[in-house]
């Protein structure tokens, strides 16, 4: 019986009503209440924080209300590396119940921990998230984000959990298996990074299995930037709703913000428990509403690790228009890249992902790319690779007229000049995480 219940597709698992539809002004005040606590907190108990706000002559009660935030100083990745392992914890590291932390490319990983509330405030906005895609209490959820010290597999699954889902723990690799299951388990919802999930369309397209099902309907992808052209992609490979989903371990993991499947338009950031602001990266001053730049976020419940203004390097805007799911929380605008991924082509600034919109989809070319920066005498060279669908002319010729055809496309849409390197059916390597969009050649 308890199942059946559980089962309804009802309003009361779509929305936590109260907290995701609160009226805007209650939601600024609840704010501006945990913004001024939040400030305390740190002061009182991270070093880091207290001597930053010392040498910026303020202290947290001079926060009066949320505008008062840009006096505060910011947090960034370095002050973590600073402190590594655990010196940022507000809590002693015994009341610490997990860590996670980031690879790094270069020098020390970051390293986040949660106490026990954290934990338990983290499923509950994963869980949010999970509904506001669209999933529901019994569904089916694919897990294939990466389990261990990245915060996308056990971030989702507790989340999973705490929706009442049944949960396939999958984590990333082993394709074929991930295939498998997928189709005996009849799973509701797939989540995995966008390419990783279109790996593993294309090696069902392969083994010959046919992924979509009226059981799977949706796609929870996050975790890199991705396009509206690879949203197209999966969506018709795997006849699901794709959803975008956004986090970062600095603040919480997944579960930061999510899209709803009503707009599917912009990420509803949980402002209950995170303050969201953009600034202009080069002059670090807040921008008007609206404006597009650098997305910087204080938690406003954390206990563990509470972060003042942390600079996501994510570039993005804020919308506060209404959404037409109802819920009043901001949206966060699709990601295109981080500042520290732009790339400069010949003087133009470039995003990966805004390379990606237009491969994505082009007549005659697989959804894989990779762009390889090289030293040429005193220049950078900038060469794109992309591949051949495996239907596509593979003669000098056809390969030949690929590339200009692909090389002026991405003149006329994106203003640079780029060499293309057409690649056959499998060269350009796969995803089973993260994609690695850009191989960096050049000597240091
Ligand atoms: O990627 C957390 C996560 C797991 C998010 C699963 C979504 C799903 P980190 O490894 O710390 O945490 O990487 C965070 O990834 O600052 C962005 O640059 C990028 N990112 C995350 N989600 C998106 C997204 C997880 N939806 C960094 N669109 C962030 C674009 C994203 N970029």
């Amino acid at each position: 019986m308890e199942v059946a219940e559980t089962n309804v597709d009802s309003d009361a698992f779509m929305f936590d009503r109260d907290a995701e539809t609160m009226p805007r002004a209650a939601l600024s005040e609840l704010q501006s209440v945990r913004l001024r606590q939040t400030l305390e907190y740190a002061y009182a108990n991270v070093a880091q924080h207290k001597n930053k706000f010392d040498a910026a002559g303020v202290k947290p009660a001079d926060c009066k209300d949320l505008a008062d935030i840009e006096r505060f100083p910011f947090t960034e990745k370095g002050d973590l590396r600073e402190n590594y392992p655990f010196g940022m914890f507000a809590v002693p590291r015994e009341n610490v119940v997990r860590v996670h932390a980031s690879s790094g490319t270069t020098g020390k990983p970051t390293v986040v921990g949660y106490t026990r509330r954290d934990l338990d405030t983290w499923a509950d906005l994963m869980a949010r998230s999970l509904a506001c895609a669209g999933a529901r209490p019994g569904d089916i959820i694919h897990n294939a984000y990466g389990y261990g010290l990245f915060t996308g597999g056990l971030g989702v699954h507790y989340g999973a959990e705490r929706l009442g889902c049944t949960v396939v723990p999958m984590s990333g690799g082993g394709t074929e298996r991930q295939v498998l299951l997928l189709k005996d388990f009849r799973a509701n919802v797939i989540c995995a990074t966008p390419s990783y999930a279109l790996n593993i369309a294309e090696v069902a397209a392969g083994m010959g299995v046919e992924l979509r099902s009226d059981a799977l309907r949706i796609g929870v992808f996050g975790a890199e930037p991705w396009s509206d052209a690879m949203r197209a992609s999966l969506q018709q490979r795997l006849g699901i709703k794709a959803i975008d989903h956004y986090g970062l371990s600095e603040v919480q993991g997944p579960g930061v913000g999510g899209e709803c499947d009503v707009a599917q338009a912009g990420l509803h950031g949980w402002e209950d428990h995170f303050l969201f602001e953009i600034i202009d990266p080069k002059t670090l001053r807040p921008l008007p509403a609206g404006d597009t730049g650098e997305l910087v976020i204080t938690t406003l419940t954390k206990q563990a690790l509470p972060m003042i203004r942390y600079r996501t390097r994510d570039i993005t805007r804020l919308d506060r228009s209404p959404c037409p799911c109802g819920r009043s929380h901001v949206r966060i605008m699709r990601v295109t890249g981080r500042d520290d991924d732009m790339l400069i082509i010949r003087g133009v600034n470039v995003y990966p992902s805004q390379l990606e919109a237009v491969l994505v989809g082009f007549p005659g070319l697989a959804p894989h790319y990779q762009i390889v920066l090289a030293r040429e005498g005193a220049l950078d060279a900038i060469k794109l690779e992309v591949e051949l669908a495996p239907d596509a002319p593979a003669d000098a010729e056809g390969r030949e007229r690929k590339a200009q055809d692909v090389a002026t496309h991405i003149k006329s849409l994106i203003g640079v000049t780029c060499e293309i390197a057409v690649k056959s059916p499998g060269e350009v390597p796969r995803s089973e995480g993260k994609a690695v969009r850009v191989r960096d050649l050049r000597k240091k």
